[in-house]
């Protein structure tokens, strides 16, 4: 029997857009959102001083029942770079131990990164239609190495917390930036 549901139970997604609706939610990161996050310091005040460009939205809707409840999060990462390095979302690890996450990316590409709280890596390219599943205690960022808009559904369970302090302090060992116009991994510094 359905009782405590938070209507609409469906929303409809737009394959062109790269967004749903109706959307509970909509928040926007922009550069000073995460300016910490980027290696060129510099490349970051040049940014601000242009205009604090909008990196990427992140359109929610939680699905909350008496019993149960999920989060659905649509991500669109903008085209872009800061000096060298691709935009990318700010990345965090889940304050709970034994929550999981689904992504799949819908539109764009780039790369998922994965990392554990002792440095264990690993990337995944991902292509339209590539679904990652990310376990418990792998903390994960997603990086747009295109030329279009990165845009990825993320389901996960409201419960399970986001902690950021992690990457904010020394980010993932790798980083991607543009060389001869690839897409180059190179290793974070601050590792
Ligand atoms: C996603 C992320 C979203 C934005 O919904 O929250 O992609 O990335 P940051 O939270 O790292 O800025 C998710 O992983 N939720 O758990
Ligand atoms: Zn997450």
């Amino acid at each position: 029997m359905l009782q405590d549901i938070d209507y609409p139970i469906s929303v409809q997604f737009d394959f062109d857009e790269g967004a749903f609706s109706p959307v509970k939610t909509r928040s926007d990161r922009r550069v000073s959102d995460l300016k910490m996050m980027f290696h060129d310091q510099d490349a970051v005040q040049r940014a601000l001083a242009a205009g604090d460009p909008l990196v990427y939205q992140i359109l929610y809707h939680p699905f909350a029942t008496s019993k149960s409840d999920m989060a659905l999060g649509v991500s669109r990462i903008f085209p872009g770079r800061i000096g060298d390095e691709y935009y990318m979302t700010k990345g965090h690890i889940h304050e709970r131990d034994d929550q999981p996450e689904i992504y799949f990316c819908v539109k764009g590409e780039g790369y998922l990164l994965l990392q554990t709280a002792g440095g264990e890596f690993r990337a995944e390219r991902w292509t339209p239609g590539t679904i990652s599943h990310i376990p418990p205690m792998w903390a994960h960022r997603v990086v747009n190495t295109g030329s279009d808009m990165l845009v990825f559904v993320a389901s996960y369970h409201l419960s399970a917390g986001h902690d950021y302090r992690l990457i904010e302090a020394k980010g993932f060992r790798q980083m991607l930036v543009e060389r001869d116009g690839k897409p180059t991994f190179v290793d974070n510094g601050r590792w």
